[in-house]
C-alpha cells in the first residue's frame, strides 16, 4: 500500500519536560515563594500593589469563599469584568477550588451575556454594579451575583470571597484534566461555543512560552508588563497574566485602551514589555503625541490576535527603536498559542518581518491542502493544523463541532491559511473560516445572520468581512428583503442586540444569497462582490 508522507513541523527550540501532574495554580505559583514581597500587580487606576504573597493568600481565600457559597468542583463562575485585580484574584481562586471560569466581555448586551451564562450553566457571576441590570434574566433563575464595588440590591460584595477564611474549608485535589477556563469562541464556523481548557492545557501552553533554558517568550522577574488587553480574552489571560505570574514579573493593570493613559503608565512605571494588538501598534506608530513620552524602557512589543501589516511594522520600529517587535499567533481552541516570535527568546533568533512566529516547542504543526487533506512541505500554503497537550479538550456539550475541528488523529484545524518557510517561520496569508476579526475581537457571522433573519422583513442574509484600515475588518451584511425595510432600520435592529464591535457597517440588498447545492453560503463570492462594490 502507498503511504502518504506527512510533513510535520516543530520548533527550532528543543522539547522540554512539561509537568503533567500539576494543577494550574500549583504550576503558576511554583516559584512564588522566591518573589513573596515583590509586587505581582499594580492597579494602574489606584496605584494599589499586590505582592506575590498577597495574591497567593487572597486566591486561597477566594477558593474557600467559593466553597462557603456552595460552589462545587466543576461548577462555573462567570467573570464579567474589565481588567482589575479582582479579575485575577477570582480567576485564581476558582482554579484552586477546582471550579471553571467562563470569561465574558462586560460590554456585551444582556442577550449575549444571558446566552453564555445559560450555555455554560454559570452559578455565580462576578461583575461591577453598572452591569448588574444586564443580568436580570439569569438572576431570576437563581444565579448569585457579586460585585467588586458597592453591591446593588440582591447582590453581595466580592469580599465574601476575598475576605473569607481559608482555614474554614479544605480544598480537594485537582485532576489536571479538569476544565479550568471556558472562554467562548465560534472557531471555524457557527455560533460561539464554550472552549474547554483544562489545567494541563494551560500549564502546557504557559510552559511552551516561559520554560526551558531558552524560553520562547522571555519574561524576567525584573520585567514590568503592561496588562491593557482585556483579561476576558485568552491572549491576555494566558500570555500576559498567567505567564507573568509563572516567572515573577510585575503587571501594570489598565482597565482599557486609552492612548494618553497608556503612555503615562508606560513612562511612569518604566514598562519593559508591551503586549498589543495591531490597532494599538498602529496608534503608537501614527499618533504624534507618542513622541512627548519617554518609552525607552520598553524592550519588547508583542502583537497578536489579528494580522499585522508589514509596512506598519517598519513605521512602528522607527518610533520605538529600543524595542523588539514581533508577533504571537494564537487561537482560543489551540490553548491558545500556536506560534511565537523567536526574537522574543532569551537567546533570540533572527526573524523576518511579517512572520507570525515559529511553532511553539512540545507541539507539532502541519500544513494541509484544505481540499485533499494532504500535508505540504516548506513554503507551500495550506490550512495550518496543530497538535499537542495545549490543544483544548473540546467544545462544551458539542461533540459534533469538536470532531469537525479536532480530527481523529488529534490535529486541530485552525481555518487559517499560511505556510512555513525554510527557517520554520509561519506566515498567515488568508482564512478559510467564517470569523470576522474587528481589532482582534471575534465577530461570528452566523450570530449576526441569525439576528437578521429574525427580522420580519428579512427573508435571508449573509455577513462577510470588509477590510478596514483601523479595525482590520468590519462586518457587512447582504440581505434579501421580504418586505420594505431600510439599511438604517436593519443596522439599528442588529446594533441593539450586540456588543459595539459586532455592529453592521453596511447593508447591501441582494435578490438571493449565493449558496452551494448543500445550502452553504458561498462567502467567497460575496467577498468578491463586496470588493467590486
Ligand atoms: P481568537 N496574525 C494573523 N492572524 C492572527 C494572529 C496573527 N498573529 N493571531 C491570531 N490571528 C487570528 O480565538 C487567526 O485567524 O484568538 C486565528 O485563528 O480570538 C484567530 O485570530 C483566533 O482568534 C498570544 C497571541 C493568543 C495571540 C493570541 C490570539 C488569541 C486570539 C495569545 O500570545
Amino acid at each position: 500500500d502507498h503511504v502518504q508522507k506527512e510533513f510535520i513541523f516543530k520548533s527550532k527550540l528543543s522539547d522540554i519536560d512539561i509537568p503533567t501532574h500539576l494543577s494550574l495554580t500549583q504550576y503558576v505559583f511554583e516559584r512564588a515563594s522566591q518573589f513573596s514581597d515583590k509586587p505581582f500587580m499594580i492597579d494602574g487606576k489606584t496605584g494599589k500593589e499586590y505582592t506575590y504573597a498577597e495574591v497567593e493568600s487572597i486566591s486561597r481565600r477566594v477558593a474557600a469563599g467559593l466553597v462557603k457559597l456552595g460552589l462545587q468542583k466543576g461548577d462555573v463562575v462567570m467573570l464579567l469584568l474589565p481588567n482589575c485585580p479582582e479579575f485575577m484574584l477570582v480567576f485564581l481562586g476558582v482554579a484552586i477550588r477546582g471550579a471553571t471560569a467562563t470569561t465574558a466581555n462586560p460590554f456585551y448586551t444582556q442577550r449575549e451575556i444571558t446566552k453564555q451564562a445559560q450555555a455554560s450553566r454559570a452559578k455565580l457571576v462576578v461583575t461591577q454594579s453598572s452591569y448588574v441590570d444586564k443580568l436580570s434574566e439569569i438572576v431570576c433563575k437563581g444565579v448569585t451575583v457579586l460585585t467588586i464595588d458597592e453591591p446593588p440590591q440582591g447582590c453581595q460584595h466580592v469580599s465574601v470571597l476575598t475576605e473569607a477564611d481559608e482555614n474554614d474549608c479544605s480544598i480537594e485535589d485537582i485532576d489536571p484534566d479538569e476544565i479550568v477556563a471556558l472562554p467562548y469562541s465560534s472557531g471555524t464556523t457557527g455560533l460561539p461555543k464554550g472552549v474547554m481548557l483544562s489545567h494541563k492545557n494551560l500549564v502546557t501552553s504557559i510552559a511552551q512560552q516561559m520554560d526551558g533554558e531558552n524560553p520562547n517568550l522571555y519574561f524576567a522577574p525584573e520585567d514590568v508588563i503592561l496588562c491593557m488587553l482585556p483579561l476576558f480574552h485568552i491572549y491576555s489571560l494566558n500570555s500576559i497574566f498567567l505567564c507573568a505570574l509563572r516567572v515573577g514579573a510585575t503587571l501594570v493593570v489598565m482597565e482599557k485602551f486609552e492612548i494618553v493613559k497608556l503612555l503615562h503608565l508606560c513612562q511612569d512605571y518604566r514598562v519593559t514589555i508591551a503586549p498589543f494588538v495591531p490597532p494599538v501598534v498602529l496608534t503608537i506608530a501614527k499618533n504624534p503625541i507618542v513622541s512627548n513620552y519617554n518609552l525607552s524602557s520598553i524592550r519588547m512589543v508583542m502583537s497578536g490576535a489579528a494580522p499585522l501589516g508589514k509596512e506598519l511594522e517598519d513605521s512602528f520600529k522607527a518610533r520605538l527603536p529600543n524595542a523588539i517587535l514581533g508577533q504571537g499567533y494564537g487561537m482560543t481552541e489551540a490553548g491558545p498559542v500556536l506560534a511565537m516570535s523567536l526574537a522574543f527568546a532569551k537567546y533570540p533568533f533572527p526573524v523576518k518581518p511579517g512572520s507570525c512566529g515559529t511553532i511553539v516547542r512540545n507541539a507539532e504543526a502541519k500544513i494541509v491542502n484544505p481540499e485533499t487533506g494532504v500535508s505540504l512541505p516548506h513554503n507551500q500554503p495550506g490550512e495550518i493544523c496543530i497538535r499537542g497537550s495545549q490543544v483544548m479538550k473540546g467544545y462544551l456539550n458539542d461533540p459534533v463541532s469538536t470532531s469537525l475541528t479536532i480530527d481523529k488523529d488529534g490535529w486541530l484545524h485552525t481555518g487559517d491559511v499560511g505556510y512555513i518557510d525554510e527557517d520554520e517561520e509561519i506566515f498567515i496569508i488568508d482564512r478559510v473560516k467564517e470569523i470576522i476579526k474587528y481589532k482582534g475581537f471575534q465577530v461570528p457571522p452566523a450570530e449576526l445572520e441569525a439576528i437578521l433573519v429574525s427580522h420580519p422583513s428579512i427573508a435571508d442574509a449573509a455577513v462577510v468581512p470588509q477590510k478596514d484600515e483601523m479595525a482590520g475588518e468590519v462586518p457587512v451584511a447582504f440581505v434579501v428583503r421580504s418586505s420594505d425595510v431600510s439599511e438604517e432600520e436593519i443596522k439599528d435592529f442588529v446594533a441593539k442586540q450586540v456588543v459595539f464591535y459586532k455592529k453592521l457597517h453596511h447593508v447591501i440588498f441582494i435578490d438571493a444569497i449565493p449558496k452551494s447545492p448543500a445550502g452553504k453560503i458561498l462567502r467567497k463570492d460575496l467577498r468578491i462582490k463586496l470588493a467590486a462594490n
